[in-house]
This record gives structure tokens, C-alpha cells and sequence, in this order.
């Protein structure tokens, strides 16, 4: 077996919850502002957000909800995202985090899957989130900013502060349940324990050098692992400061980096795009900017070095997913390779496999990427044979990625052997999005891929049998049942779609035909 070993010295991982470590970072200057809303200008200090995750821990203890209980959230990037998140682990639940532009029969299917007993959420979600609920064994809502006609405001579920974090054993309790494809099939909860967070918080401090001045605009989604754990828990940890954004918007981004002088800039591709080309970028002081981290999707050279000399600032990428919690990879700053994800965080190990024979491949080798290291998940949420798929033996994780490694570590991600499609970083399952279009009437079969786009990196294309639909009807159609950003923005109409004799899609011949 030939093992490509982190570079870096490797950490050991404290066994404790990941609240805990949050704790820890923040402990000792209570009165430093650490979490500001970006739109209000509202603060909020360590102190207080401690308080509040144990006062949220104490109140849903009190109900009944916790320990145990697993609690969706479904909000943008807010102050009290954290507080959500981490009262529910200090009390010892776990937490399932839903993408806030979901349609409700998407929500629907993630709080039953994860088995949420409680939903919180903001007033601008409260329809869809009440839509969603009907028929599933959740039963609390909570609106945040709101309440009343039957649902909770924050301050009902706010109680006397748990002082303690409730008990639990750290290696296998599962704190969190985002949701991802994997390699192949449809969005499955992915089991992270307090040991996965913990452990990347750990591992990536270690290489992130992040510190009590830096500050960042928090615009990746909380209930994405990148912003999850990059911003919500590493930078908190590390008692540096967000600035949270409820959903990107290129001036208001620039104007929040100007006015907070933020330090280092947490980014996906598409927005490396803008802050590169844009003409807008020259109308504000970017000077305190001296990181710019992008990942997610892939990005070329040119654009990562091009943004960093825009903006006089170390242009780096990392890599990760979401069962990695997520990151394996990551630039520091002073071995920057443009167009290579980075070295190996600590404690991670990397193979490059050979995706037919299963023969390990060298240094400068094309091959799957297979991870182990402390990070990695548990396994999918009731599905043993997607857990098996995915996890090879010796706790390997396949990611799907085709890769290579370089003499020195240096990993470069050439293409991707999995199903999944990329739309500025956000996740999109082919097989989701073609049982969407199959449950529509007088659809037959579908089949749907990713095309390079230059602007979102890739778009779901559809290739559907349906003689006698019209493509205002499929599009109607997934309005109803689909977030947006998974809506395919072309359909062909086929006879028939490629299969194997097995009875899979042959998605290489679909592309072919693009
Ligand atoms: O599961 P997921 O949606 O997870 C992510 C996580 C990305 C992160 C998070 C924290 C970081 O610090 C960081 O650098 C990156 O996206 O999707 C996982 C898949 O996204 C693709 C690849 O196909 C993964 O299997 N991907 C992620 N990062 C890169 C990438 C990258 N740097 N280059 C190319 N593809």
C-alpha cells in the first residue's frame, strides 16, 4: 500500500465535545466581540454567546428535547446559528442543518430522514417550514424572531443555564447531520461525531494560523460543512470574528470587508471570479485583506493568482467534503501552489487509487483520492450499503475525486468519477433531481449531468423520455419540489437514456452528446 502521509506534525485530538472546544477558545475574555450581524451592525461577545448556549441548552432540557433529540435547523447565516447549534450539543443532542432555499417537500424529507423533533427557524421561512412539517413526527417549531399560533419564540425555549455540558462519549456520538450525495444516489445524512468536528477544528487550527484579530464576512452557509466548520467553529475556537451575511451579494460583501477591514476571505470559485474581474472591487478599501481561501469546486491557476494580486493578498485553496468534515487539505501560507488544493492537513493519510484495478498508484499518478484520518465521518445515517460503498476496508474514505499527488504533498484535483454536480460549490445528486423529473406526469425516464459553465462552474443539464410533456411543464414542475439552484437549465428530449446492462446511466456517453 502506498500511503502518502501528512507532512505536518500530527495533532492529537482532545476528547472533548465540540462545544467544549468552542469553550475553551473563548474562555478568559468573555467581553471580546466575536459574532456580528453584517445587515444590523449588531454584536454580539463571547460572553453572551456562551450564556446563550447554555441557556437554549438548559431550556430544551427542561422540555424534554435534550438529551438525545435531534433538532433541524432551517436559517440563513445569523448570529444565533451558533447558538442553535451548539445549544443543542451542549445539551447533548444532535443538530440536522437544512439549506434555507429548500422547497418544503425537500425539508419534509430531511426532517424525517434525520428523525428531527423540533424545527427552529425565522419568520421569512416560518410557511414553508410549517408546509414541511405536516405528516413528519416533528412536532416544536421554533421561529426565532417570532412565535405564537402554535409555534415557539426564542425566548420559550430559553431556560436556566446548563452549566455543564451533558455527558456523552465523544467518538461516537453524531453532533451533526448535513446532508450529502457522497458518490453516487441521493442527499444521506452524514454522521459526524463531536471526535470528526473537533478533529478538523484541531487539524485545520494547526495549518490555518488564525488568530484573535482576524476577521472574516461570513457568508458560506452555516449548514454547509465548508462555513460550518471553517467560520462557525474554527474561527470561533480560535476567538477570531465573523461577520455574518444571510446570502451573498457582491456590494454588500465588499462593503462589510471594508467596514469590519477584514482579514482573510473564505470563498468558492465563482465568487474568486468576481472578485478578480469585477470593476466594483476597485471602489472599496480591500487593504486589510491578507487571505484569500477558496474551496469547494474546482478553480484554476490563473484565477486563484489573479484575485491575489487584485487584492495584494496570499491566494490559497483547500479541499475538503462534507464526510470529511470537511477538510483534508489546505495551502499555508508560504508554500503556495497555485492550482493544488495543498498539503494533507495533520494526521491525515492519502492513497491515490487506481479506480479500475484498485492497485496503489505513486507520486504523480492519476488516481482516486482515498482519505483516512480522525475526520472522517461515522458513516451515512441509516444506510449501511451506502456507508459500505464509501468506506473501504481499513476506514478509508473513496471520495470520488480523481486526483494527484506530487513528491512534496501537494494534492491536485483533475476531475471527478462521481455523479455529483457542482453549481457554485453547492451540492447537486443527479439521482434527485431525475426522480424529480420521473415523478412528473408523463415523464419516462431521465438522466441529468453537469455541464462546465463559466460563471457557476457547472449546471445541471436534463435528458428526458417524455413524448408528449412540454419542457414549461417539467420546469413548473420542479419549481414545486426543488431548490432552484438544482433545477436543470436545459432539457433535451431523448428516446431513450444510455444504460449499462446493470442498469446504470452511462453519464459519459450523455456528455459526449453535450
Ligand atoms: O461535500 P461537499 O459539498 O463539501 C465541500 C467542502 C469544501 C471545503 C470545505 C472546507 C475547506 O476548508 C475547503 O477547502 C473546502 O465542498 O463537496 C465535496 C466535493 O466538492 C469538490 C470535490 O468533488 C469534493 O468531493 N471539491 C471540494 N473542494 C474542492 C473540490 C477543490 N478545492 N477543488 C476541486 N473540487
Amino acid at each position: 500500500m502506498a500511503i502518502f502521509a501528512s507532512p505536518r506534525a500530527p495533532v492529537s485530538v482532545p476528547d472533548t465535545s465540540v462545544t467544549q472546544t468552542l469553550f475553551e477558545g473563548l474562555t478568559g475574555r468573555e467581553d471580546k466581540v466575536v459574532v456580528i450581524d453584517g445587515p444590523s451592525g449588531r454584536t454580539v461577545t463571547a460572553g453572551a454567546l456562551m450564556s446563550q448556549i447554555k441557556a437554549l441548552a438548559g431550556g430544551l432540557t427542561a422540555r424534554g428535547i435534550l438529551p438525545g433529540g435531534t433538532i433541524a435547523i432551517l436559517a440563513p447565516n445569523i448570529p444565533e446559528y451558533p447558538v442553535v447549534f451548539h445549544g443543542v450539543a451542549w445539551g447533548g443532542g444532535t443538530v440536522t442543518t437544512i439549506n434555507p432555499t429548500y422547497t418544503a417537500p425537500e425539508i419534509q424529507h430531511q426532517l424525517q430522514d434525520a428523525g428531527a423533533v423540533m424545527l427552529v427557524t425565522i419568520s421569512m421561512f416560518e410557511e414553508v417550514a410549517r408546509t414541511a412539517m405536516v405528516g413528519t413526527d416533528c412536532r416544536d417549531l421554533v421561529v426565532l424572531d417570532g412565535g405564537g399560533n402554535g409555534a415557539l419564540g426564542m425566548a420559550d425555549v430559553m431556560g436556566a443555564e446548563l452549566p455543564e455540558q451533558a455527558p456523552g462519549d465523544w467518538a461516537k456520538d453524531v453532533v451533526v447531520l448535513p446532508y450529502s450525495s457522497g458518490t453516487t444516489g441521493r442527499p444521506k445524512g452524514v454522521m459526524l461525531t463531536h471526535r470528526n468536528l473537533v478533529a478538523n477544528v484541531t487539524q485545520s487550527a494547526a495549518v490555518a494560523d488564525i488568530t484573535p484579530d482576524d476577521k472574516a464576512i461570513a457568508f458560506l452557509p452555516f449548514f454547509h460543512i465548508y462555513g460550518m466548520t471553517v467560520l462557525m467553529n474554527l474561527f470561533l475556537n480560535q476567538r477570531a470574528m465573523i461577520i455574518t451575511m444571510p446570502r451573498f451579494d457582491l456590494e454588500m460583501y465588499l462593503r462589510l470587508i471594508q467596514e469590519h477591514r477584514a482579514t482573510r476571505l473564505y470563498i468558492v470559485p465563482p465568487v474568486a471570479l468576481a472578485l478578480a474581474k469585477h470593476p466594483m472591487v476597485d471602489d472599496y478599501d480591500v487593504s486589510s485583506v491578507k487571505q484569500i481561501f477558496s474551496g469547494a469546486a474546482p478553480m484554476g491557476a490563473e484565477i486563484e493568482a489573479a484575485v491575489g494580486t487584485r487584492f495584494g493578498a496570499n491566494s490559497v485553496q483547500g479541499y475538503g467534503m462534507t464526510e470529511l468534515s470537511p477538510i483534508s487539505h489546505m495551502t499555508q501560507g508560504d508554500s503556495i501552489r497555485h492550482g493544488s488544493s495543498g498539503q494533507a492537513v495533520p494526521s491525515t493519510e492519502c492513497r491515490i487509487v487506481d479506480p479500475e484495478t484498485l492497485e496503489d498508484l505513486p507520486a504523480g499518478l492519476e488516481g482516486e483520492l482515498w482519505i483516512r484520518g480522525p475526520q472522517v465521518m461515522k458513516g451515512y445515517l441509516n444506510n449501511p450499503d451506502a456507508t459500505a460503498e464509501t468506506m473501504a476496508e481499513g476506514d478509508w474514505l473513496r471520495t470520488g475525486d480523481l486526483a494527484e499527488i506530487d513528491e512534496e504533498g501537494f494534492m491536485y484535483i483533475r476531475d471527478r468519477l462521481k455523479e455529483l454536480i457542482k453549481y457554485k460549490g453547492f451540492q447537486v445528486a443527479p439521482a434527485e433531481v431525475e426522480a424529480a423529473l420521473c415523478a412528473c406526469e408523463g415523464v419516462t425516464d431521465a438522466a441529468v449531468i453537469g455541464r462546465i459553465d463559466a460563471e457557476a462552474g457547472e449546471v445541471p443539464i436534463a435528458f428526458v423520455v417524455a413524448p408528449e410533456v412540454e419542457e414549461a411543464t417539467l420546469r413548473a414542475h420542479c419549481e414545486g419540489c426543488l431548490a432552484h439552484y438544482k433545477h436543470p437549465v436545459d432539457y433535451r428530449f431523448v428516446d431513450s437514456v444510455p444504460k449499462s446492462a446493470s442498469g446504470k446511466i452511462l453519464r459519459r456517453e450523455l456528455r459526449d452528446k453535450l
